[in-house]
């Protein structure tokens, strides 16, 4: 077939991934804003290329008019979460939209793959709007933590390698290390609160310290010069301290000192 009509059929393949990604990355913006946890890492996507097309199409012995329909993945997003409890986060954030709708689910978290393969895989119905109208496709969505991640793309890359004839003490190693990445989520989850509440609290610090800075940056527009270094160094002292009582206890003044001034003002 002519490139031409190939890049009609996987343009609006194209704007679907192009859309998902900006979707999904901006729940990331939304958590971050609102100072919560976002239980999305990390989204990437592709269309899948013209020879992965026809190979997988030829494998499963797909009539080239069916294509669209009988392959899943033409169009793919990839949610990389770090703890798998986010995983089922994702999914439920997925349900609940109105711009996706759940064909099916592959569940290979529970059920892993033969090959150690572990992920979740929703297939999705999504709606572009393209210049000769609406275009309903379907997406595969790949959701996974950053070790199952990590698994799957180094099985991926030894899979090309060997084209099918993996050697069996590389299958057993992969195996062993799809276990070993199944340890290590099971671990990062029981320590997960304990993350999280780093996390939140260099968070916390770091948005107190934005504030200081910028209260500080307002005084020197309408208090006394020498007031507002004493007060800088101040804080610089308090930040030394690395104490995050004494911390919030100097956000609180300033706050009352910089109202005060503003009071002034009108
Ligand atoms: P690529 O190069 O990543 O695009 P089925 O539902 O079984 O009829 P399908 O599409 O084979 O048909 O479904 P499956 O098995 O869920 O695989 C879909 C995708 O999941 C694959 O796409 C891979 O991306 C990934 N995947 C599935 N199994 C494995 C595995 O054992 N190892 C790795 N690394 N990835 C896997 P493609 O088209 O096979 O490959």
């Amino acid at each position: 077939m002519e490139i031409r009509l190939w890049r009609e059929i996987l343009n609006p393949y194209i704007l679907a991934v192009d859309e998902l990604i900006v979707k999904f990355g901006h729940i990331i913006k939304e958590c971050r804003d609102a100072g919560i946890y976002s239980p999305i890492e990390q989204v990437t996507g592709r269309v899948k290329k013209i020879s992965s097309i026809l190979e997988k199409a030829q494998k499963k012995k797909i009539n080239f008019e069916d294509i669209e329909t009988e392959l899943e993945d033409i169009a793919g997003i990839r949610i990389i979460c770090q703890f798998v409890e986010d995983i089922d986060q994702v999914v439920e954030i997925i349900r609940n939209r109105q711009d996706m709708e759940i064909k099916r689910v592959k569940d290979y978290i529970t059920h892993q793959k033969d090959s150690g393969y572990r992920s979740y895989h929703m297939i999705i119905y999504y709606n572009v709007e393209t210049m000769t109208g609406k275009k309903r496709l379907q997406v595969e969505i790949q959701i996974r933590t950053l070790a199952m991640n990590f698994w799957s793309t180094i099985e991926h890359s030894l899979q090309y390698k060997y084209k099918g004839n993996m050697p069996p003490h590389v299958t057993e190693r992969l195996l062993n290390a799809s276990e070993a990445v199944q340890v290590l989520d099971q671990e990062m989850s029981a320590i997960r609160d304990d993350i999280m509440d780093a996390k939140n609290m260099l968070e916390i610090r770091a948005a107190i310290v934005a504030d200081i800075l910028n209260n500080i940056q307002n005084l020197y527009k309408t208090a006394n010069k020498r007031e507002v270094e004493k007060i800088q160094d101040e804080f610089y002292r308090v930040y030394e301290t690395g104490n995050m009582e004494t911390l919030e206890k100097f956000h609180r003044e300033l706050d009352l000192i910089s109202e005060s001034y503003r009071a002034q003002e009108l």
